[in-house]
């Protein structure tokens, strides 16, 4: 049988043998900082970290604020770099507020390697390792249009501005209907603040400010799960249209139920893998990849059950 990924499948990546940093004897340590803890994004990209760190023998440890929320980010942030690893991976929650202690970080001689998330400073993440979030953006307006038949209203539901993939992804999708789709018209960029009832919330105001909405793209696992549900519960099955950026449970079960259209999901366990190993590299002073783009998939109810859409579903 498959062995069920979950967190407790992961490896804790310590197998006493261990990498050591250039001559120093050391075993290498590392902590991921996690856009937000218990998510399955996040989560699933620590299980792909766990098993790298594991493979090459280093120290990882894995920490996460309890909300998407740069004031709860930066203390963490802060005691990390107190403690002194030698690298760090993290996933900043804001462009502008993780620049100070990340400027701190690498003040500290920390080698610093961003998975997912940027910063606005080019000066902070020796690597900075994500999908190509505008692209993905395109993706979606390209998968919603076709679903409304290329015609009507079409709304957006982000997390937070000053995040610079859910960003990207707005701006991908709106470039795209603004530019190719004249039949279709963009009514703007709702936030649900990460939550997914305010999601909820949000996608109920829009239905009754435009009774006529065609369809929806929401941008990241809480948006959709609201956003679905809202939905759902307005009897808006079939005549409201969605696409949503990510691929957990929740947004699995909707796909299946017809809430939801098309699912982009991303490669965090791969995104968590490749920032070890960058990390390790740019420890041992071997080059290191600047920017690293990987792989997003668009899953329909089509391909769900087939091997290229069950291997891309996150970890629940
Ligand atoms: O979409 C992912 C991640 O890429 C984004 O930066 C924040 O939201 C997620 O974690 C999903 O909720």
């Amino acid at each position: 049988a498959l062995l069920a990924v979950g967190a407790t499948a992961c490896s804790n990546g310590d197998d006493g043998s261990g990498t050591k940093d250039g001559g120093s004897g050391k075993k290498i340590k590392l902590t991921l900082v996690q856009g937000m803890a218990g998510e399955e994004f996040y989560e699933t990209m620590a299980c792909g970290a766990r098993a790298e760190a594991a493979r090459l023998g280093v120290d990882l440890k894995v920490q996460g604020p309890q909300k998407f929320d740069s004031t709860l980010q930066t203390p963490i942030v802060n005691s990390v770099v107190a403690s002194r690893p030698d690298g760090l991976l993290i996933a900043p929650t804001d462009t502008k507020a993780l620049i100070a202690p990340l400027t701190q970080a690498k003040a500290a001689g920390i080698k610093t390697i961003l998975v997912d998330t940027v910063v606005d400073d080019p000066n902070i993440g020796l690597s900075r390792i994500s999908t190509d979030n505008a692209k993905g953006g395109q993706a979606a307006a390209t998968a919603l249009t076709r679903e409304i038949g290329d015609k009507g209203k079409v709304l957006v539901i982000s997390s937070d501005p000053g995040v610079s993939t859910v960003d990207a992804r707005v701006q991908g999708f709106e470039q795209a209907v603004k530019a190719s789709h004249p039949g279709v018209q963009f009514v703007g960029v709702q936030y649900s603040h990460n939550d997914v009832g305010e999601a909820s919330k949000v996608m109920n105001s829009a239905l009754a400010k435009n009774p006529d909405l065609a369809g929806v793209f929401a941008t990241n696992l809480n948006s959709a799960t609201g956003a679905g549900s809202a939905l759902q519960q307005a009897g808006k099955l079939g005549k409201v249209k969605m696409i949503g950026f990510d691929a957990g449970p929740a947004q699995v079960k909707q796909l299946r139920d017809g809430v939801v259209q098309g699912l982009i999901a991303q490669l965090p366990g791969e995104i968590g893998a490749k920032g070890v190993d960058q990390a390790v590299a740019a420890v041992k002073h071997q080059p290191v990849t600047k920017s690293i783009p990987t792989d997003a998939t668009i899953v329909t109810k089509d391909n769900l059950d087939k091997p290229e859409g069950q291997k891309v579903l996150y970890k629940a």
